[in-house]
């Protein structure tokens, strides 16, 4: 990919540093159910998994929320959890419950997970990047992206979602080496699958830390700064010129850390960080993007329009994409998500 070649791209602009307003938008979980149309093809697909192994399927789920809003960028339909899925690991979506893991209960169960067969696995999320993108419009950019390690070493080792995490940091505190190799296991293998969208078509990538904020200083510096910061100069030696989004939810004061550390190219906000300091501490190392409480979407009216405003105006002087502090919640009126575009095009 060469940038000047997608330089009409306000997306991919604002990621090569330039202040565009109005900014660029798109929505984590912009595909999902709040919209009647994905429940629709989610019921034919059967299964969940059966949706993202799918790449007709994965391509219309994603071209969806494009058709009505006109997002500046579309991102893959996938999940995170494919990773864990391609390494062998059993992993189900039960309706109603979130995913279910068959949980790592041992070193030996590390040792059988099996980094070469990520790209056989994974050949249809492959197939999707590339559907996608001969499909999206001309304008529009195309993220893949991937859960960052630490997230996804908590679902593979607590077997689905936890509160606590209490499983995952008995291993992190009690059995360093195995939580290390597993760890190293996971960066690899996320460098690896992150390439291969990039050569699908992909044009950034984006890495998502939900569970970051769960970790003390110590741990969050190694487990989401280091093996992000790994993965990233992977990407840019490798693939130069890709941009690599970092979203460590929750990170708090350690935010400023971790883009000095990682090197991403773009920074997701959550809700909790004051779009203020982002633009002080944040924005003179790379772009912000975020963080309307995605709350504010559901309950929309004045409330909704005044915040957006409000984060417009604080991140208007450098690079700045708007987006959600996290992802778009089920109960989410599609109409509330038209009128917050509108309001984001108006720009301030
Ligand atoms: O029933 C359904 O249709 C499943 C709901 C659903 C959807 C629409 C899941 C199950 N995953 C997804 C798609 C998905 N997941 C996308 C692509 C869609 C888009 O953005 O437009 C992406 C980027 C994800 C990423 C993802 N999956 C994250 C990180 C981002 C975040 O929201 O924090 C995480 C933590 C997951 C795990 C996951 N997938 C699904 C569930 C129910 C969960 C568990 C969440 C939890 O533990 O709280």
């Amino acid at each position: 990919m060469t940038l000047s070649a997608n330089i009409d791209k306000p997306f991919l602009r604002v990621l090569a540093g330039e202040s565009v307003s109005p900014p660029p938008i798109w929505l984590m979980r912009q595909a999902g159910r709040y919209l009647p149309e994905y429940r629709e093809t989610r019921e034919k697909a059967g299964g969940f998994l059966d949706l993202c192994y799918t790449p007709d399927l994965a391509v219309e789920v994603t071209l969806q929320p494009l058709r009505r809003y006109h997002f500046d960028a579309a991102i893959l339909f996938s999940d995170i959890l494919v990773i864990p899925h391609g390494l062998g690991q059993d992993v189900a979506f039960k309706q109603g419950e979130g995913p279910v893991l068959d949980a790592l209960k041992d070193v030996d169960a590390i040792d059988r997970l099996d980094p070469a067969g990520i790209r056989d696995r994974l050949a249809p999320v492959f197939k999707t990047v590339a559907g996608l993108a001969k499909a999206i419009p001309e304008s529009t950019a195309l993220i893949g992206f991937a859960g960052a390690p630490w997230t996804v070493a908590t679902y593979m080792l607590e077997g689905g979602s936890s509160k606590d995490f209490a499983t995952a940091k008995s291993w992190m505190y009690g059995r360093p080496k195995a939580f290390a190799r597993l760890m190293a296991l996971l960066v690899e293998a996320t460098t690896d699958y992150l390439i291969a969208q990039i050569d699908a078509g992909a044009e950034v990538v984006q890495l998502f830390d939900t569970w970051a904020g769960a970790l003390p200083e110590t741990q969050f510096r190694a487990w989401v700064i280091d093996p992000i910061a790994q993965i990233t100069q992977v990407i840019h030696e490798k693939r130069p010129g890709v941009p690599v989004i970092g979203f460590p939810k929750g990170a708090g004061v350690l935010y400023e850390d971790f883009v000095k550390l990682t090197k991403v190219d773009c920074v997701g906000i959550d809700t909790a960080v004051p779009p203020s300091w982002a633009a002080k501490h944040l924005q003179p190392h790379c772009a912000v993007q975020g963080n309307l409480d995605p709350i504010l979407l559901v309950a929309g009216g004045e409330a909704m329009d005044a915040a957006a405003r409000t984060i417009m105006e604080a991140l208007r002087g450098g690079p700045h994409i708007f987006n959600l502090g996290h992802g778009i919640v089920p109960q989410t009126p599609p109409e509330h998500v038209a009128r917050l575009v509108d309001v984001v095009r108006q720009g301030v």
